[in-house]
């Protein structure tokens, strides 16, 4: 029988055929959504799927700053507003030199179904340039954001467009982000998220992701048999995403025992995540360097595998993985990394980062493991944290740390809870995460299309 997603899928490809990670996830969502379809003929008859594949708006604005030898420097700037029909557009900006619409789109496209997915008045949207920070000066890195915000402070607004941070936008970037935001408009509100403590940020948002994904990976395992304690995690990446996971696995009594970075990978069968290696690591990110070869320096008992990924880490070492996670960015685990993961004996994995799996890779792993974890559902805490902080701002108050723990982790366990549940009920499988986690995010989507007419 015919799909009725293909029909879509085959829109969105004639639209933008060079948009190559925006049509991925299209794919991959709209594959997932197909017995959804089956079931709502008025979802078909409404438009409903070329209207969501379709940004509200998308602005693109050109970026001119001054670098510190004088020399005129121009880049693109974006946003892209796609659903805000749970609430205002909300997701980061991503500064990094690949970004172009195709990847802002597909970021912004995931965003619609994970924010849904939180259960909170959120819409979706992703924004960025393709700046690159690394090797910027502070000085630099501010007269960027000031010329970058001072195009895009028109467009957004705490009840509009709520940008946070993403790959290369932290707390510095959202610092200048937001002086130069207040400067334009003489407004102190909650427009930004991942804002520094000082001045309206949350406690707890900046480690909020990574604690998420871990209290994802928790329910997984738990509705398997199995519970995190002692269990044996490896993961990728250095940022925001990893080092909270890696915390947080250490504070429930597992262990992460990789991490990774463009110069190759750490393996530290002791641990990564106590208080003393989170700090250090921190610092090392803060001075811009690479981070694995300096790390297994400090440590001794760490082993750096130059120029490789973790995927192989059961193989170099011996060492049995209970759950990987990847944390460092898009499409980072392809078809022959997935096959290394399997054969390594992993029955557990879990995204972190944003689609970090290619979409024949993650079937591959849907078909030979025990239970994928998706990112639009795992790392939704990162987000869901991010509301919290606008609530706090609307509010004119200060939340405790403690507090948003405890509400984040209930978040997460509803997330998981949903995510099985549409799972079980459409795939037959309380394990058909990734599937549950597209169906569970659309559902609340499309309802709310639905009830809202043809806008
Ligand atoms: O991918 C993501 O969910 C984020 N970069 C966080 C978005 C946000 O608005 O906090």
């Amino acid at each position: 029988m015919a799909r009725l997603c293909d029909k879509y899928i085959e829109i969105a490809k004639a639209r933008d055929p060079h948009e190559a990670e925006f049509l991925q996830t299209v794919e991959e969502v709209l594959t997932s959504l197909e017995p959804v379809l089956q079931e709502h003929p008025e979802y078909i008859e409404s438009g409903l799927i070329e209207r969501l594949i379709e940004p509200e708006r998308g602005i693109s604005f050109r970026v001119t700053w001054v670098d510190d030898a004088g020399k005129v420097q121009v880049n693109r700037g974006y946003r892209y507003q796609f659903s805000s029909v749970l609430g205002p557009y909300k997701g980061g900006l991503r500064f990094a030199p690949n970004v172009y619409p195709g990847i802002i789109k597909f970021l912004g496209f995931e965003q619609i179904f994970k924010n849904s997915l939180t259960g909170l008045p959120i819409g979706g949207g992703k924004g960025g340039s393709d700046f690159d920070p690394n090797g910027k000066s502070d000085a630099e890195v501010m007269r960027f954001c000031q010329a970058f915000m001072t195009e895009l402070y028109r467009h957004i607004g705490p009840n509009t467009d709520v940008p946070a941070g993403d790959l290369g936008v932290g707390a510095r970037e959202i610092g200048y982000l937001f002086g130069q935001y207040k400067r334009l408009t003489g407004l102190y509100n909650g427009t930004l998220t991942g804002k520094g403590i000082p001045y309206g940020g949350l406690l707890g948002r900046s480690e909020a992701t990574g604690f998420g994904i871990v209290w994802y990976a928790e329910e997984m395992l738990k509705a398997n048999g199995e519970e995190i304690k002692d269990k044996v995690f490896a993961i990728s990446g250095f940022g925001n995403v990893s080092w909270g996971t890696a915390w947080q696995l250490q504070r429930l009594g597992a262990k992460c025992v990789t991490i990774s970075g463009p110069d190759g990978y750490i393996y530290d069968p002791d641990g990564i995540g106590t208080d003393e290696k989170i700090a250090y690591l921190l610092e090392l990110r803060g001075s811009g360097k690479n981070v694995c070869a300096p790390y297994a320096e400090k440590f001794p008992n760490a082993q750096f595998f130059a120029g490789k990924k973790p995927w192989g880490v059961a193989q170099d070492t011996g060492c049995k993985i209970d759950m990987f996670i990847p944390c460092a960015m898009q499409n980072d685990v392809h078809m022959e990394h997935a096959q290394q993961i399997v054969e390594g004996g992993c029955k557990f994995y879990c995204e972190g980062a944003n689609m970090p799996t290619t979409n024949d890779a993650l079937q591959y792993l849907m078909e030979n493991m025990i239970a994928v974890g998706p990112a639009k559902a795992a790392n939704a805490g990162g987000v869901a944290c991010s509301c919290i902080e606008m609530g706090q701002n609307a509010g004119h108050t200060v939340f405790q740390h403690e507090d948003v723990y405890e509400q984040l982790h209930q978040i997460m366990k509803n997330i998981y809870a949903n995510c099985a549940n549409a799972g079980e009920k459409y795939y037959g499988n309380k394990n058909a995460l990734v599937q549950g986690a597209n169906i569970a995010g659309f559902e609340r989507v499309a309802e709310a299309m639905m009830a809202q007419g043809l806008v």
